[in-house]
């Protein structure tokens, strides 16, 4: 059995990630990796690594010390935090890319995964059901990043064969981690508030509708992209990927479905513009009729999940 690393795992991605990953292909043969250490049962169903992705020789080290041969390199500085630090989200967004790229091409990692957004679309691209080719002009340092980072693996695929996959996530909606740093973090947030305080201060207005996509979905559709044919990779920068889209209302009206007592208010803030900037809908087409994707969420199943989970965690 080839070995598998997760790098990141103790963000929003990565712990739900890692365990699904070990869910899979058996605990020993999936290590976690982050900066900091991951949720517990992160760290307690299989090896975990301390890794500083900014390192590189460190980064050689577990994968050579475990004859790793796929990377899920999920490390990345998002939205909201990169405008604040827009030249440490470059560089951190930028520098890992390429030096994993660069251990793909060498053949010392035989698969890579690295994660795009929705953020490469800006203010220039068709909003509504935006196509998987379209005018990019992305008006942030992370939609910048992710651009260029796309056009990277393209470009590593195409010279030197190294076999790198991607997909451009919307917001992910999750109960184990929370999200931290993005545009679309209210929809995560918004739950908590709802359980805790049957309340919610919204940083975005009422009807900024944005791509979302349950946490479960976004797992599979990376999971079957990396175990897809290759053959069946037929776009090599990233694929769009497109799971619910809603605004700030509409989610407050599900919740209230459950929650009669819950308000919503609005005070946007500088995360605004960036939700202005970017699409309303995608169109997947092409990874659906290239390797299967499908979601399977809608607002109210996935409204129903979050709400039992996150009430079971918080008790
Ligand atoms: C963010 O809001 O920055 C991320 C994303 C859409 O990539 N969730």
């Amino acid at each position: 059995m080839s070995k598998i690393i997760v790098i990141g795992a103790s963000g929003q991605i990565g712990s739900d990630l890692t365990l699904e990953l070990r869910n899979r292909f058996g605990n020993e043969n999936v290590i976690a990796s982050d900066i900091k250490n991951a949720a517990d049962d992160v760290m307690s169903s299989g090896p975990f690594e301390p890794i500083d992705v900014m390192d590189e020789n460190r980064v050689l080290e577990v994968i050579k010390k475990y004859d790793i041969s796929q990377v899920y390199l999920l490390a990345a500085m998002l939205s909201g935090s990169a405008e604040k630090n827009p030249k440490k989200a470059w560089d951190l967004n930028m520098k890992s890319l390429l030096s994993l790229l660069d251990m793909t091409k060498e053949g010392t990692i035989k698969k890579l995964f690295w994660p795009s957004s929705i953020a490469v679309f800006g203010p220039t691209t068709p909003k509504h059901d935006t196509p998987q080719t379209s005018v990019m002009e992305p008006s942030t340092v992370y939609g910048i990043s992710k651009l260029a980072g796309e056009r990277w693996c393209e470009y590593y695929f195409r010279k030197y064969r190294a076999d790198v996959r991607s997909v451009r996530y919307p917001g992910l909606i999750s109960y184990k981690t929370e999200a931290g740093g993005g545009t679309t973090d209210y929809a995560v947030e918004i739950f908590y508030e709802a359980i805790k305080s049957s309340k919610y201060e919204c940083f975005l207005t009422e009807n900024t509708a944005l791509p979302m996509m349950f946490m479960p979905d976004a797992i599979r559709g990376t999971i079957d992209l990396m175990e897809a044919d290759p053959a069946k990779v037929k776009i090599r920068s990233s694929y769009n990927l497109s799971g619910i889209s809603f605004n700030p209302r509409e989610l407050a009206d599900e919740i209230k479905k459950h929650i009669p007592e819950f308000t919503i208010s609005y005070k946007p803030d500088f995360r605004q513009q960036i939700a202005e900037s970017w699409p309303e809908s995608i169109n997947d087409a092409d990874a659906r009729a290239d390797w299967g994707w499908h979601h399977e969420y809608d607002l109210a199943a996935m409204t129903d999940v979050m709400l039992k989970e996150i009430r079971a965690k918080l008790k």
